[in-house]
């Protein structure tokens, strides 16, 4: 390694981690083949629900947005493709925006409705009362398939605004009949090989009721569904204390976890950087993320994606900072002695399970992380090699005013 100390720590834990028994190399592997997306939506202005605070170098329109992704791919080597928004990401000419993609090193990755914010959704969207509303969202989600179709796009990623806000605002089931009416219509167009993600969120915008409020309601639409109907767990969407790598856990088993949304959150739906908070609870979903991996049994093909819209940190650094925390989850989780863990959990010795499982968490895994991303030929520190490539300075200076036609948050 380029750095002497860091050579040095590397031989140190693999000394270590040799004795405990970890095949080193395979660890190593297996962190290289990572692949975290990253939100267009990320990259842009976007704000509380009290001011949007414009961010001096923000991404102004899709082609800023996909430049910056490309930056956080380089300088992480994990990140090849982006989450697009529509409408906010929506272009004329998507075989052009393929090739952009294309020529900057990354592609486009899941595509999001957006049927939240036109005004017709004020009552929302698939559960709204009147007919041509639940129309209008199904016509939106038809021309999202389409983009999917010209971007090759493999996944359908949706979330609903839907909920009331007060008792007796709506009707809990014929609302919940129009939204597996709505579902079907969208399962049934959804492009060969593609699925459709159900995120859920337990409040907000209805403080009363959501619609799909928790896992369990979005895993029964799920089932109702077919088998390309999978879920999609933000982290930011649980009531405060819920088990989350319970929920990851039961739905890996069950075949139907689709994917991530990975935030942190001292509250509810912050938006804060992964790991910042509750770094303990990332490293806890990578271990059952890991188990299952292991596991012949279980069938799985999970969309690691970032949903973070950043106005305090400067967003690419954050972004960058983001995906080096969720590399260490996973590699500290990548160190559990599944094997120790199982005889702790037989002999009813659970000071010793939880042992096992702090003895990973308490790994330095820098050194590893280091090595791999040497490997990979980037910076062993990402956020370091951000600040030394002059990127920030660049859009700061050159991303002036407003562009025409350009959708966002902002
Ligand atoms: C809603 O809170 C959400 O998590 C959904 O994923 C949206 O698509 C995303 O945030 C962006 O607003
Ligand atoms: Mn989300």
């Amino acid at each position: 390694m380029a750095n002497k100390t860091m050579e040095a720590a590397y031989r140190v834990l693999v000394d270590q981690l040799t004795e405990r028994g970890i095949d080193v190399e395979k660890v190593r592997a297996r962190l290289k083949r990572q692949q975290i997306e990253t939100p267009s939506w990320g990259y842009g202005n976007s704000g509380t629900r009290f001011k949007v605070f414009r961010e001096p170098g923000a991404a102004r329109d899709l082609r800023e947005r996909l430049a910056d992704a490309a930056c956080v791919h380089r300088m992480t080597g994990v990140c090849p493709s982006v989450a697009i928004h529509i409408p906010w990401d929506k272009v004329e000419d998507y075989d052009a925006l393929t090739g952009e993609a294309t020529s900057l090193g990354v592609r486009i990755g899941a595509v999001n409705p957006n049927v939240f914010q036109d005004y017709e959704y004020k009552m929302g969207s698939f559960a709204n009362a009147r007919p041509e509303v639940r129309g209008q969202a199904l016509e939106h989600m038809y021309e999202c398939i389409d983009i999917m179709n010209r971007v090759d796009s493999k996944i359908l990623s949706l979330w609903f605004a839907d909920g009331t806000n007060y008792p007796g605002q709506g009707d809990f089931r014929r609302r919940k009949h129009w939204f597996e009416e709505g579902l079907q219509k969208v399962y049934g167009r959804l492009p060969d090989g593609a699925r459709m993600l159900i995120e859920y969120k337990f409040f907000e915008p209805g403080f009363y009721h959501t619609d799909i409020p928790d896992w369990g309601t979005a895993y029964l639409l799920c089932r109702k569904l077919g088998e390309k109907a999978e879920v999609l767990i933000d982290l930011g969407h649980h009531p405060l204390s819920t088990n989350v790598e319970h929920i990851v856990a039961t739905l890996l088993d069950e075949g139907r976890l689709g994917g991530f949304h990975f935030n942190d959150r001292k509250y509810a739906d912050d938006d804060l950087t992964t790991g910042s908070i509750n770094p303990y609870e990332i490293f806890r979903i990578f271990k059952e993320l890991v188990a299952a991996e292991e596991d012949p049994s279980v069938q799985m093909d999970i969309a690691y994606m970032i949903d973070q819209s950043h106005i305090i940190k400067r967003k690419l650094e954050a972004m960058i900072q983001t995906v080096m925390n969720i590399q260490t989850a996973f590699a500290k989780a990548l160190l559990v002695d599944q094997k120790a863990l199982e005889a702790a959990q037989s002999s009813y010795d659970t000071v010793e399970c939880e042992r096992v499982l702090q003895a990973a968490y308490q790994t330095d895994v820098t050194p590893l992380l280091a090595k791999a991303r040497e490997e990979m030929g980037v910076d062993p520190d990402p956020i370091a090699a951000y600040r030394k490539s002059g990127y920030q300075e660049k859009i700061v200076k050159e991303r002036q005013g407003e562009l025409k036609g350009a959708a966002s948050w902002g």
